[in-house]
């Protein structure tokens, strides 16, 4: 059993296991040095090879307790022939939503177009750096895949003044997205992925009143699903606020936290395992800051079961030499 399974599955609270979102990513020199050879950001995604390389690369440097598969949500979309592409400086851009054309999609089109990302479970499974660590698959929750498909890039500057007008296109097109998440879901498991992770890192866009809708009654139908596979399934519904309504409704394995909640609020009100909620920010300050910060979350989280983790990914200024000293400090907690 990897220690973070014994969190997961036994809540033991003698351990304190230790990964990173984004952990493979734009703060590593290896990694930035295979991007700007591969600037097509999906081939990259599409090619086992180097996607399995870049997964590793953390693993070669930090001792940390599982390897991330490098992929991103936006698969989903691409393999339900939606155009996607990235530009620097921008970020994603999507290519107009056919729905006729994905309501006629064969399951089996969709794993052909997007299985080399099965092909990269397999290899991070059997590599020898993985032995006794965990090896984690991803989606993007329905709400956050819906958000991308209909505005079409990056909701940061809020979404298209008409997201919400045509309310029977958005639930024909969330079925659809629930559908191949399945797919998506049931094929990472097979090639190898021994956890989930469900990043919803738009719920914080909705009002109260719809989070029934467009979050907590498609995420528990994947929920209930990835655990029906015997697999714990780890959400990460950001900037939510609401965390013990989620957890109460929802009933993920594990509840990943963002920077912004209070820490001492989730111990109080949530029983499951907790991950993750130190700002990434702080790893671009000074060693001192660090300790203090990422032993706050350890003494808080002292007695639950918690897997260490940021708020959110790590940012690409980040010195490596920081992260080290970071899963040092954990591991040596
Ligand atoms: O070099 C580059 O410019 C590419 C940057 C990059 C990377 C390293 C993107 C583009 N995606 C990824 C990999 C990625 N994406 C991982 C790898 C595994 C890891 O080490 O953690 C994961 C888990 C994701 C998931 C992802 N993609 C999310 C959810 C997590 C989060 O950060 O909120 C989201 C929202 C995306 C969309 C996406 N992909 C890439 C970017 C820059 C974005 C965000 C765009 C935006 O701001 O809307």
């Amino acid at each position: 059993m990897t220690l973070i399974d014994k969190v997961l599955i036994n809540n033991d609270t003698s351990i304190k296991p230790i990964w990173i979102m984004r952990q493979a990513g734009r703060y590593l020199p290896e990694f930035r040095e295979i991007r700007t050879k591969n600037p097509d950001f999906i081939k990259l995604c599409l090619n086992e090879v180097l996607s399995a390389e870049i997964t590793l690369q953390p693993l070669k440097r930090f001792d940390l307790d599982a390897a991330i598969i490098f992929s991103d949500i936006l698969m989903l979309p691409y393999g339900l022939n939606q155009k996607v592409e990235f530009r620097k400086g921008i970020g994603p851009i999507l290519g107009n939503l056919e729905l006729d054309n994905i309501i006629e999609l064969e399951e089996s089109d969709f794993v052909e177009k997007v299985r080399p990302v099965y092909n990269l479970i397999s290899l991070i499974k059997n590599n020898e750096l993985t032995k006794n660590k965990s090896t984690i698959g991803f989606i993007g929750a329905p709400w956050t895949l819906l958000v991308y498909m209909i505005n079409q890039r990056s909701p940061k500057s809020g979404l298209k003044h008409n997201f919400f007008e045509d309310e029977n296109f958005i639930d024909k097109v969330l079925k659809l997205i629930e559908k191949f998440l399945k797919v998506h879901i049931k094929n990472q498991v097979e090639s190898g992925a021994q956890i989930i992770q469900i990043f919803d890192s738009w719920a914080g866009l909705l009002e109260q009143k719809n989070l029934s809708k467009y979050i907590y009654t498609p995420t528990i139908n994947l929920v209930e699903y990835i655990k029906s596979l015997k697999v714990p399934v780890i959400c990460f519904p950001k900037s939510i606020k609401r965390y013990k309504e989620f957890c109460d409704i929802v009933n993920p394995s594990a509840i990943c936290i963002d920077y912004e909640v209070n820490p001492k609020e989730i111990l109080k009100d949530i029983k499951i395992p907790v991950q993750g909620g130190m700002d990434p920010k702080i790893l671009l300050t000074s060693q001192e800051n660090v300790k203090k910060e990422a032993k706050k979350y350890l003494d808080i989280f002292k007695d639950h079961p918690y897997i260490f983790n940021l708020g959110h990914g790590i940012l690409p200024d980040t010195d490596p030499k920081m992260m080290d000293y970071l899963v040092k400090l954990v591991k040596d907690y």
